[in-house]
């Protein structure tokens, strides 16, 4: 019997790679995907059907489920926050019209299949905008409601496209015949993976770090040491995604979830690098602008509502991220 299909947009970055393997290990779904790019060579045996092209591009999306019944879309293409500062508009046509055009083909694909189609949208701590240390050393753990004053494009286009979402999901229905787009967003803190390295975010300094540690090379990180948010490693961000995109609907209380893994500055980040690679060469030059983004951010995020609802717990502290995690695999590529 044929699986679900599930569309993943944006395949080739960091969250599709990890997301691509874990579905076909779990052999849930029959994956398409779409990316400006042809999908990475060793990713191709995972997937049913890969596409290269634009989320802009409107008949691409209606040719993609006009050929697979997709039931569920992970929608994770997007410009991250670094590379929309250099080009703001291009991040508001990438991350806003793109999500709309993505949103309105799983509205067409409900109303074509008759049934709901859910929509994974990866929101970010980026949403939140605190206007200087002591607010958010006074905030600590930020709770989805508060400081949503993002000072970064890409903050002001994820919170917006959190409130597109809901409007598709419970208002935009109303007006249509039928389809329902069952829209479900995570804020996800800065993520760290072993295995790949992400481009244009504010939370970079983080993985950038570590890797140029075990690769031998100097690193002069763009934030100052006491620069202080919450990070994730990889795998607890994959099972966050495929933990709510199957709760059940009638336990979400909400459209839009903060999860939490470890709260860590940059200069912890740097002693675990230096202790598990001697020599490590770290030094800090602070970039005014990447600095003030990440200054903006909260130290932490409290996640009581992804526990209440879907059942969230992260599995990697801080300690178990770097030591059973991170290091082990980073080391092993090294030598392998
Ligand atoms: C970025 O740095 O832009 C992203 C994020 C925190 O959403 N990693």
């Amino acid at each position: 019997m044929s699986k679900p299909v599930a569309l993943i947009t944006g395949a080739n970055g960091e969250i599709g790679r990890a997301l691509i393997k874990r579905l076909a290990e779990e052999g849930r779904y029959d994956v398409v995907t779409l990316d400006l790019v042809p999908l990475a060579e060793p990713l191709r045996p995972f997937v049913l059907a890969s596409y290269a092209g634009n989320i802009m591009d409107k008949y691409l999306l209606d040719e993609i489920v006009a050929h697979h019944d997709a039931i569920v879309v992970f929608h994770l293409a997007a410009l991250l926050s670094s590379r929309g500062e250099r080009d703001p508009e291009l991040a508001h046509q990438v991350n806003v019209e793109g999500t709309l055009h993505v949103l309105r083909m799983a509205q067409n694909q409900s109303v074509r299949l008759g049934q709901p189609v859910r929509f994974l949208f990866p929101s970010t701590i980026a949403v939140y905008g605190l206007p200087s240390l002591a607010e958010k050393a006074k905030v600590g753990k930020i709770r989805e409601e508060q400081w949503n004053l993002p000072i970064t494009m890409y903050g002001c286009n994820k919170l917006y496209c959190e409130h597109l979402g809901r409007y598709f999901a419970h208002h935009y229905r109303r007006q249509q015949s039928g389809g329902r787009v069952d829209f479900r967003a995570i804020r996800f803190p800065g993520l760290i993976s072993a295995d790949t390295m992400p481009t244009g975010g504010t939370s970079d300094y983080g993985p950038e770090m570590l890797h140029a540690a075990a690769q031998k090379k100097p690193y002069s990180c763009f934030v100052g040491p006491d620069a202080r948010i919450p990070f994730m490693a990889m795998p607890d961000a994959i099972s966050a995604i495929l933990a709510l995109i199957e709760a059940n609907p009638e336990k979400l209380r909400a459209t839009v979830y903060n999860i939490g893994g470890f709260s860590i500055s940059a200069n912890e980040i740097a002693e675990r690098a230096r202790r598990a690679f001697p020599g490590a060469d770290i030094s800090y030059n602070p970039d005014a602008v990447r600095a003030s983004i990440v200054d903006s951010w909260p130290e932490d995020v409290d996640d009581f509502r992804a526990r209440r609802d879907f059942g969230w717990r992260h599995e990697y502290d801080a300690d178990r991220a770097f030591d059973e995690y991170l290091l082990p695999r980073i080391t092993g590529q090294k030598s392998g």
